[in-house]
């Protein structure tokens, strides 16, 4: 497997200065291409798909051979790794899905003894057991090269001062961004998540240049850094953040740039397969760019498992190529997207995904309608007399389903009396009403009410869950 690591990687240092333009200003575009890993990230697609082909191969077999649960599979369905001949063989293997993984919880899916692991990581699930990630010396070297990737392409070089704010421990955020901002070469502050004033002091007195958190995270930050009047735009020089690790709307992402004066870079990951890594946003900001050469993505539609053309929307399926601790075939995320084959302005020939805004597990039906919780963040965000603090409470009442959207009112708003809000209520529930088909109860309440976020954020309580 010696030849996963680039060693003829191209690094190119940003000739953009950082700190001189304003709010959303596209400051990387200024910064020339910059690719971590130009031979990967920008081969020919043809050449790609042999690498591909190859790797596939290699990891069908290795998972035949070492992990029962992929032979017992391939035996149901009558396959072998000889029938791996081409890519689009791929549609013949099964699928692997979430139970898969807590049925063989928390070491049987591994296809190397335990000495070979050098570190676990699990997911920070809401019930029953986490999904448990493994990782070999070598899964951890790739670790570190795609989320030097990730952060290349938001313009970080070894001149930048990361602060890191993702969780360390268990969840992959950390130690993932950890890594990856030590291999760029940049100065590192492991902050972890929270302590928000001890956060905001850090990036004035160390002059922190990048971020990473949670989107929610992020806002919640610049919620703090107006509270204790520091002034963002003159006493914090950050230029890039990188967010992700939950669903967040292009409306967040232009409160939280304008917050915080700075570029958000969307990033994607998930346990099952790396943790951060998988994808990141280039300057362009047009999808995120999939490390194709180590995951190969596909969508499918939910409903069937058929496989579908790029362009179509639906549930992105990957297959991790190169890891040796934890290999994963055709894994169905549950996350929502659209693949995207053609160029990018900035070189790389990677497919890329459009931002995901839901999970297909993520959908609400309330009353036989569909909704996700993006669509309702998208309606609240950016909205005069209010900050982008929401929750989303279904209950049922009667045998009927009933939706309240509480968001939180700016100290104005809450200061300019309770006509203003009512007012303010309506207002809001006529959009959602246009956007969701479905009425909902709006209800503003109080500055702080909602409990802010470190991580993940919690948007949606389904209180019909309970006893059913
Ligand atoms: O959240 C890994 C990660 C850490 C990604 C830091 C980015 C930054 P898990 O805890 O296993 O791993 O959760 C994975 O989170 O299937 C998506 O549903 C969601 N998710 C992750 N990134 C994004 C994103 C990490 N950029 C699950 N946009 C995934 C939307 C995201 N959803």
């Amino acid at each position: 497997m010696a030849d996963l690591i680039p060693n003829n990687a191209v690094r190119e240092e940003s000739t953009g200065s950082p700190h001189e333009v304003g709010p959303n200003l596209k400051l990387v575009k200024n910064s020339q291409n910059l690719i971590w890993d130009k031979t990967n990230e920008c081969m020919p697609r043809e050449e790609r798909r042999i690498l591909q082909l190859k790797r596939l191969k290699d990891v069908v077999t290795r998972s035949y051979m070492n992990v029962p649960f992929y032979k017992q599979k391939f035996d149901e369905l009558g396959i072998t790794p000889d029938d791996i001949n081409s890519l689009e063989d791929l549609s013949k293997l099964p699928f692997t899905v979430k139970t898969d993984l807590r049925d063989n919880y928390p070491f049987d899916l591994f296809a190397v003894p335990m000495e070979d692991i050098v570190r676990l990581h699990a997911s920070s699930g809401t019930t029953g057991k986490p999904i448990v990630g493994a990782y070999t010396r070598n899964d951890l070297n790739v670790w570190a090269e795609v989320m030097a990737r990730t952060l290349t392409a938001g313009g970080v070089t070894s001149k930048d001062i990361v602060q890191n704010a993702y969780g360390y421990g268990l969840f992959t955020g950390g130690l993932g961004m950890h890594y990856g901002a030590e291999r760029v070469g940049a100065t590192v502050v492991p902050a972890a998540s929270g302590l928000s004033q001890r956060q905001i002091m850090l990036w004035q007195d160390f002059g922190t240049t990048a971020i990473s958190c949670t989107p929610s995270y992020a806002l919640s930050l610049a919620e703090t850094a107006a509270e204790i009047g520091v002034d963002i735009k003159e006493k914090v020089k950050i230029r890039a953040g990188f967010f992700g690790a939950e669903p967040w709307t292009d409306e967040m992402r232009r409160e939280i740039e304008e917050k915080l004066n700075l570029e958000a870079f969307d990033i994607f990951g998930l346990t099952e397969i790396i943790g951060p890594g998988v994808a990141a946003e280039c300057y362009c900001h047009d999808g995120l760019h999939i490390q194709e050469d180590h995951f190969l993505a596909e969508t499918i539609d939910p409903e069937t498992g058929e496989v579908l053309p790029y362009g179509t929307e639906g549930e992105l399926v990957f297959t991790a190529l190169t890891k040796e601790a934890f290999p994963v075939i055709r894994y169905r995320t549950r996350d929502i997207t659209v693949l995207d084959p053609t160029p990018c302005a900035c070189g790389r020939t990677t497919l890329r995904m459009k931002k995901v805004t839901g999970r297909s597990d993520d959908m609400l039906v309330i009353r036989g309608v569909n909704v996700f919780p993006s669509q309702i963040e998208s309606v609240l965000l950016n909205k005069e007399g209010l900050i982008g603090q929401y929750q989303i409470i279904v209950n049922r009442v009667k045998n009927l389903d009933t939706l309240e959207v509480q968001v939180e009112a700016s100290n104005e708003m809450y200061a300019a009396g309770r006509e203003a809000i009512e007012a303010k209520e309506k207002e809001i529930a006529k959009q959602l009403n246009q956007v969701l088909l479905l009425s909902a109860k709006v209800t503003i309440v109080e500055p702080k009410s909602i409990v802010r976020s470190e991580g993940k954020a919690k948007r949606v309580i389904d209180n019909r869950k309970v006893g059913f």
